[in-house]
């Protein structure tokens, strides 16, 4: 009643102030005609509004009020008030450096930003509201949605050992909806020819595929960033004199906003809603270290402190990452890591300017509550302040417990990586609370022996660093992603290799990742070459990968192999949750078994160019005298315990995963 009473008062003033603002248009055209023309450059400009962050927002959730970003310009001394049902505002509590008007609303010092509290009634009626924003100069309204909370079943679920993701990149998948190749607001960047140029795939391309997907056995998809990124060609990012196009997606001009080249929001929805229908959970990934070069606050930033530096004077990022995990080092020494600016052209984000952590904090719990995303994949994660991430982690776990998040610490150096994987505080007293990271330090020991024919014993050595991580069992592996040439690329790649990698890969402890493609055996070397368009998701490609008809033998040989391992990984639980026990490792054999209280599956991989024998003690393994294994992948021969021994022959390059039948 109090609020409704506060409200009606400030209609009120608002009228009056109209009647008053009409009054001084009367006397400067009075003022005018009698030749008062200093008289005009008094007059206020009429406030405008266009764009508000976040656009919408849900009832009955853990951030209440909305931090509201209004941008527009003469906004300075403005009052606002929201105008329908459940919807109020509020003053701000936190500190800032901008201008604070007599109303208490804060606005950027040129007046071009409003920072604006907003808080929905847990009652109030889904729909569309506004906030008329007031100042002498005029009055204008900013929208602002009010939404149902999406149904919890089947979303928000976050992913886990149980799952196998399969990463894409939106642009080179598959092109489903040619009307969006050349978009009208953004023409000139397609060109299929040209490998930094869009090549137009798309959510629908994605949607048409999804059963491809779930047949390989995937449980999980995540996507490369599908922000909107800038409408024209990126001339400050140019390789051999020429300018490219930010189809990658990690550079977005508009955090809220969906790259057009792929669709809109409502078909990524849809993309979500289909997903999940088969039993597919979605990453989303997102960037919060820093924005695209033609970003509209790099010009104008809501608040002096928005990045690290201008584009004119700004630190640039030298890498030294060591530096953040380095007890001794001080704050000056990490400085550059952590505020430097990628490349010395992408803005980065200053995750200590209050306004700015609640922005990014926003803005992840608006894409996965919106879209229903069930996990997030984080850019970048070593260049921002553990303090934020520590905040982040708990703002998405309030709303959303079994989200969860994988970061990519780009470091094959375990001590490195697990410094970030939450579970734990660190020497700085912080727990980053980030639930995993990608196991790069794994996947290097899996290119030198599966690819170059190198020891195996280095993977197996490798994976003794796990007691370095706080949860080694959530680590996602891999055997190759966007950023780095193609594991067919590698000197010595063959067929026989890449099978055992993906063997390896979805036997051993962790949640297992395959970069699309890789189950054809694409070539491909550095970027951008590693991101070629799967064949057969462009109507006219002359072969089509997506179905057996169109595989080569090798395509064909390559996505069984996966196809076959991914089933059986889904099929055995050991293979997914049980304990990893090593049981023998040489130079390039490696034999171990997954085991839960009810089951065991032993893994022999012979990475040798000759037969190897394997002789094992079965006591690890508790396996009764007797017991015979027989080989799911079919083309091994059986494993009986004879003697408290295992003991069989396995082919040059070849593995056998055992279980009872
Ligand atoms: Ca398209
Ligand atoms: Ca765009
Ligand atoms: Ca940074």
């Amino acid at each position: 009643m109090k609020e409704a009473w506060k409200e009606g008062l400030r209609v009120d003033r608002m009228e009056k102030g109209r009647r008053w603002d009409d009054r001084v248009i009367l006397l400067l055209t009075l003022g005018c005609l009698v030749g008062w023309r200093t008289a005009l450059v008094a007059t206020p400009a009429a406030p405008t509004v266009e764009k508000v962050d976040p656009p919408s927002w849900w009832t009955g959730s853990t951030i209440n009020p909305v931090r509201l970003l209004i941008q527009g310009h003469n906004l300075t001394g403005c009052r606002a008030e929201a105008r329908g049902a459940g919807l109020r505002v509020v003053i701000p509590q936190t500190a800032h450096t901008g201008h604070e008007g007599q109303t208490g609303l804060r606005t950027s010092a040129n007046g071009d930003y409003l920072f604006l509290d907003v808080t929905i009634d847990p009652q109030a009626a889904p729909g569309p509201r506004s906030i008329r924003i007031t100042t002498p100069g005029g009055v204008t309204d900013a929208q602002f949605t009010i939404v149902a909370p999406l149904p919890r079943i089947g979303r928000f679920q976050g992913f886990s050992p149980d799952d196998f993701i399969y990463e894409l990149m939106p642009d080179r998948f598959s092109d489903g909806d040619p009307s969006n190749d050349d978009p009208s607001q953004s023409p000139g960047m397609f060109d299929r020819s040209k490998p930094r140029y869009y090549h137009g795939g798309d959510f629908q391309g994605i949607i048409n595929h999804l059963s491809y997907l779930k047949d390989l056995g995937a449980t999980a998809l995540w996507m490369t960033p599908i922000y909107a990124n800038v409408n024209h060609l990126n001339e400050r990012e140019r390789y051999d004199g020429q300018a490219i196009t930010d189809y990658h997606g990690y550079g977005a001009v508009d955090f809220y906003g969906v790259e057009e080249h792929f669709g809109d929001l409502t078909k990524l929805r849809e993309l979500v809603d289909d997903a999940h229908r088969l039993g597919l959970t979605v990453i989303q990934d997102e960037v919060a270290n820093h924005t695209g070069p033609y970003h509209p606050w790099v010009q104008d930033p809501p608040t002096p402190t928005w990045y690290h530096g201008t584009e004119a004077v700004h630190p640039e990022e030298t890498w030294q990452t060591w530096t953040l995990i380095d007890p001794h080092a001080p704050p000056e020494l990490r400085r550059a890591t952590l505020d430097g600016w990628f490349l010395n052209i992408l803005p980065d984000l200053n995750q200590d300017d209050p306004e700015v952590e609640r922005y990014l904090i926003q803005n992840t719990l608006w894409w996965i509550g919106i879209a229903g995303f069930d996990a997030v994949r984080e850019d970048t994660l070593p260049y921002v302040p553990r303090r934020f991430w520590h905040d982040w982690m708990g703002a998405i776990k309030g709303e959303f417990p079994r989200v969860n998040v994988v970061g990519e610490v780009y470091d094959g150096d375990p001590a490195m990586t697990s410094f970030f994987q939450g579970g734990r505080p660190r020497f700085d007293g912080l727990d980053s609370r980030v639930d995993t990271v990608f196991d790069f330090p794994l996947l290097y020991p899996i290119r030198r022996a599966f690819a170059e024919g190198k020891p195996l014993r280095e993977a197996a050595t490798m994976l003794a660093h796990d007691y370095l991580y706080p949860n080694p069992g959530l680590l996602v592996t891999f055997i190759g992603n966007h950023d780095m040439p193609r594991f067919m690329n590698e000197p010595g790649a063959s067929l026989a290799g890449l099978e055992l990698a993906l063997t390896f890969i979805m036997t051993t402890r962790g949640v297992p990742m395959l970069y699309s493609g890789d189950e054809i055996a694409m070539p491909g070397a550095g970027d951008p070459d590693n991101r070629r368009d799967f064949p057969g998701g462009w109507p006219g490609d002359p072969h089509d990968a997506f179905e057996a008809a169109g595989r080569t033998p090798d395509q064909e040989s390559a996505l069984e192999h996966l196809r076959q391992i991914a089933h059986l990984r889904g099929e055995l639980e050991p293979l997914r949750r049980g304990k990893l026990v090593d049981l023998a490792v040489g130079d390039q054999t490696y034999a171990y078994a997954r085991i839960t209280s009810g089951a065991s599956v032993v893994i022999l991989i012979n990475n040798a160019t000759t037969d190897v024998v394997f002789e094992l003690d079965s006591g690890p393994v508790h396996l009764a005298e007797g017991t015979t294994l027989t080989d799911r992948l079919g083309s091994a021969a059986p494993l009986e315990v004879r003697g408290g021994k295992i003991r069989t022959t396995l082919p040059a390059r070849s593995a056998g995963v055992y279980a009872k039948n």
